[in-house]
């Protein structure tokens, strides 16, 4: 059965030009890219998103680096759809721990673990898919996604927006 799941290149990924190899290494999943966008993250979406992890010792600087403190100011959030999508991906992304991962997964080749002890490993991707459901609509509106994934509905906007002058 088709599954989704949540990538992103994290900002050392886009800092160390490494989007093109990343890309080249997930598309041997031969899983379908249903949406994609580059992101400024804001403090509420990273602590959103890491918030399984608010207890740990690194929080903080697990935030600043999801934010780009320390390479730049962006991630690149990608939807992956497909058979086993879940399992296609973190297989090639490889351990947490880059240190750990397989030499030729993505991140025992690309990432490594900062003097502050945080695992710098370049890429995220959905662990289950009660995870990739929440993280999907945290990252994406429905309208972004080329796709329906889940259920949505029509909403107003009563806020104001941006747009071209
Ligand atoms: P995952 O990214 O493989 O799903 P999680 O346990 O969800 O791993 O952790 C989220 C992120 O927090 C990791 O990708 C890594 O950047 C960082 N991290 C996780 N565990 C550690 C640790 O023990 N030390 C330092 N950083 C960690
Ligand atoms: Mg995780």
């Amino acid at each position: 059965m088709g599954q989704s799941t949540l990538v992103l290149i994290k900002p050392d990924g886009l800092k160390k030009s490494l989007t093109g190899n990343i890309l080249t290494r997930l598309s041997e999943t031969k899983l379908d890219i249903v949406a994609a966008k580059i992101v400024k993250v804001s403090r509420e979406l990273a602590v959103e998103h890491y918030k399984h992890m608010s207890e740990k010792p690194f929080f903080a600087e697990l935030i600043k680096y999801i934010m780009g403190d320390y390479h730049k100011r962006k991630v690149m959030a990608l939807v992956y759809w497909g058979d086993d999508a879940i399992g296609k991906v973190r297989a090639i992304c490889g351990e947490t721990n880059p240190e750990e991962a397989d030499s030729v997964s993505i991140r025992g080749a690309y990432g490594r673990i900062t003097t502050k002890g945080v695992y710098e490993n370049v890429i995220h991707a959905s662990t289950n898919k009660e995870e990739a459901e929440r993280e999907i609509k945290l990252w994406f509106s429905p309208d972004d996604i080329i796709v329906d994934l889940y259920p949505a509905k029509i909403a107003k906007k009563i806020c104001e927006e941006r747009v071209w002058a």
